[in-house]
């Protein structure tokens, strides 16, 4: 006879353990009901089917995702525990979870729907085919990117996000006594973003502030080869501040249960976290084509077939009287057929067609709506609350720091659902006094600091935006973003993508940044470089050189983010937040006057617009810049017209997306073409420039000044490696010759 498959083999041990060895299922009375016992069953079954079946299409051509969750089967006695309008974040091998949870909600189909994500089904209710993840809007299951542990801060964040919803007033995503639910494996719990979320959930709970967050650590010993050591996880997070700790063995659903309400009601009641540790096994290796035989012998294969959880609910069945051993068998029979059924069903589904099916929904842009958003100001009365006597519009002209710190202020009036947080942002007022005045004026639980930790600030603004509120996170430099992009990158920005935008996470990211700061330089306080934010699919990158721009492009931010969700960063050229002159010293020239609501419907600046520094008359050649580089090339423009030549300056004021149409046309218009870049040669913005003009089908002359592949040297060795006023002036003349 030939040797059985690994999937063969679980499936025989279940049922020769159900129907040959009744005596093991000893008559016992248990607290969970007869109904509760079928639920938590057919989860489980249903789950482990569903495994079998990846496996059968994968072998068929028609699967794409063979990571399952046998095993892991008692995580359904956790969803049991909850309340389906608890947000869950939850672990891939979450499966049995996912199906107890539907079983919660009536009309549900989950076994559908785990088969449409196998089989990459455009009809697949969350991610559309995108991916196959765990997700259903209507059941609160906020689907997950495959990176592991990069959804704990979220789930910090939506955590503490249920209960500042609620004390703000603001009709959140969720209830205000739901608790979030976040589970993860063993190898995860080691993994920096696991510890720092663990860490900022203790750090907040310490400080008294309600945390409602469930953590589940689904153990089964191993990171696919990798062993945790034995006792690991429980040394870890056993007594750690403010961190209640429960575990329980997952073969036996009765114990898992019973820990899972115990944890549950303790973060219900206490709004505070709690870690409960099942210890399971895991069967078929780590995916379909994980050759676990290779690391793991097959005595301690066959050892954990004793643990599955399948069988410890199949034992309390019978024990209870609630089925025989053969309607145990029977109804896991029909679970296997209706999941073929199911499975049969879906392979007859389409998949993704197109290239803009694909990536509908990186961008639902509402261009209107954000206009006419962005054209709404809070009431006389809120502003003149927010500003005491002395309205912005009428305090003469301001610098961009001071312009930011006003526009902020509008939009905290106008926005009551805004919050603005980061390290320093509360009491100081920011590094640099961006947010100075703001707590105070609209209290701590709007503006307020956070720890120094910019993966929990971002992963706060995640879940704060999918609970209702506007975060605006501030990181305070550029530099300290690259610790934390994966929470951009992979999170916030995919979230639409993979959830068909069913789930957005609205935010607008203030970072200060770029090169050219003299006080405080080095490394560090003058980072020039975007290209890490250049390629995320649907990020807006907003650079505002000037006060003029900053307020409205500000309002278009978050107006955006209300609109249609999108995620921006906000890039505040650090050198510029508080020069005065352009040109001479006293002119005051980068000065602006603050624009009063009533201006604000016509200074709109549509996401992707750029502006315009005419030369005067018919241009020789057009400055392309951003940031530090416009007052650069304004200046220079100014010298070459002493000699006769005339400039237009282009302003891109948008990174991402680019203003390519606007880039061609004012390109064309001189036929000469200086890019001033004050981010590296390499993977700097100038290349996206010169890729968005010959894509554009310009054809006319390109020269481009940028910053050396190199870090920033202390003082004042940045300028041998930053760009120059001279050095522009000369590639200008270079490129009229
Ligand atoms: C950040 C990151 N690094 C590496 C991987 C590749 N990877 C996928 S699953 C996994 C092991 C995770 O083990 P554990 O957290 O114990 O979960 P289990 O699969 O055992 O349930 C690894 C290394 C990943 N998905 N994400
Ligand atoms: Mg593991």
């Amino acid at each position: 006879m030939a040797a059985r498959t690994f999937e063969e083999e679980l499936d025989h041990r279940f049922l020769t353990a159900v129907r040959d060895r009744p005596g093991q299922l000893a008559p016992c009375v248990a607290p969970l009901s007869a109904g509760q016992l079928r639920t938590l069953f057919d989860a489980q079954a249903g789950s482990r089917h569903l495994d079998l079946a990846a496996r059968y299409l994968r072998a068929e051509g028609h699967g794409f995702y063979t990571i399952g969750s046998a095993g892991h089967e008692s995580n359904a006695a956790v969803a049991m525990a909850l309340r389906p309008t608890d947000p869950a974040l939850l672990h891939y091998r979450s499966g049995a979870f996912y199906l107890a949870r539907a079983a919660q909600v009536p009309g549900s189909t989950p076994i559908r729907d785990v088969l449409l994500g196998l089989v990459g089904a455009a009809d697949e209710p969350i991610a559309g085919g995108r991916h196959k993840v765990f997700g259903h809007h209507d059941l609160a299951v906020i689907p997950q990117t495959s990176t592991i542990a990069s959804h704990l801060p979220r789930a910090v964040g939506v955590a503490f996000s249920i209960a500042r919803a609620a004390k703000l007033g603001i009709p959140g995503g969720w209830p205000a006594d739901a608790i979030a639910v976040a589970s993860f494996g063993d190898a995860s719990a080691s993994h920096s973003t696991a510890t720092g979320a663990i860490n900022a959930a203790c750090r907040t709970a310490y400080a008294g502030l309600p945390v409602p967050l469930l953590l589940v650590c689904e153990d089964n010993g191993l990171g696919i080869s990798v062993r945790t050591p034995d006792g690991w996880v429980e040394a870890a997070h056993r007594g750690r501040p403010a961190l209640r700790y429960f575990s329980a063995d997952g073969s036996d659903p009765q114990a898992c249960y019973d820990a899972a309400v115990a944890a549950a009601d303790h973060v219900r009641a206490t709004r505070s976290p709690a870690f409960l540790h099942v210890t399971v096994v895991r069967f078929l290796g780590h995916a379909g084509s994980d050759a676990e035989v290779s690391y793991r012998t097959e005595a301690e294969i066959a050892a954990g077939y004793a643990s599955d959880p399948l069988l410890g609910t199949a034992r309390l069945l019978v024990a209870t009287g609630t089925l025989t051993p053969g309607q145990v068998i029977d109804r896991y029979e029909e679970i296997r057929d209706q999941v073929r059924k199911a499975a049969d069903e879906a392979t007859t589904r389409r998949p993704l067609a197109s290239r803009a099916q694909v990536m509908a929904p990186l961008a639902p842009e509402s261009p209107g709506e954000v206009a006419r958003l962005a054209g709404l100001a809070a009431s006389q009365e809120e502003r003149e609350a927010a500003f005491g006597a002395r309205l912005p519009e009428n305090a003469g002209p301001l610098t961009l720091a001071d312009t930011i710190n006003r526009a902020l202020a509008d939009a905290l009036a106008r926005y009551p659902e805004m919050l603005a947080f980061g390290e320093d942002v509360g009491r100081k007022g920011g590094v640099y006094g961006l947010t100075r005045g703001l707590s105070r004026r609209f209290g701590a639980g709007r503006v307020f600091d956070t720890l120094l930790d910019e993966q929990s600030i971002l992963g706060l603004g995640l879940g704060a935006g999918l609970s209702g509120l506007l975060p605006v996170p501030e990181i305070q430099y550029l530099a300290y973003l690259h610790n934390a992009e994966d929470q951009v990158r992979g999170e916030a920005a995919s979230l639409r993508f993979f959830s068909t935008g069913q789930y957005r996470n609205p935010m607008v990211v203030r970072v200060a940044g770029l090169a050219y700061q003299k006080g405080f330089g080095g490394h560090f306080h003058n980072d020039n470089a975007l290209g890490v934010l250049r390629d995320i699919p649907g990020l807006v990158i907003a650079v505002p050189a000037r006060a003029r721009d900053a307020a409205p492009m500000l309002r278009t931010c978050l107006a955006a983010a209300q609109a249609d969700g999108t995620v921006s960063v906000f890039l505040e050229p650090i050198a510029l937040y508080h020069t005065r002159d352009l040109h001479e010293p006293g002119d005051g020239e980068w000065l602006s006057r603050y624009a009063g609501p009533e201006r604000w419907p016509d200074e709109h600046v549509p996401i992707g617009q750029g502006h315009v520094y005419p030369g005067g008359g018919q241009e020789n050649i057009t400055l392309v810049s951003f940031g530090n580089g416009v007052p650069m090339s304004l200046r220079v423009a100014d010298r070459l017209a002493a000699d006769g030549i005339r400039a237009r300056v282009f302003d891109l004021r948008w990174i991402a997306p680019l203003p390519a149409g606007q880039l061609r046309q004012e390109a064309t218009r001189t036929g000469r073409v200086l890019i001033v870049d004050e981010t590296r040669r390499s993977g700097g913005v100038s290349e996206g420039v010169i890729a968005a003009l010959v894509d554009g089908g310009y054809q006319g002359k390109i020269g481009r000044v940028c910053a050396a592949d190199t870090f920033i040297p202390l003082g004042d060795a940045a300028q041998l490696v930053l760009v120059s006023e001279p050095e522009i002036e000369a590639a200008a003349r270079r490129l009229l010759t």
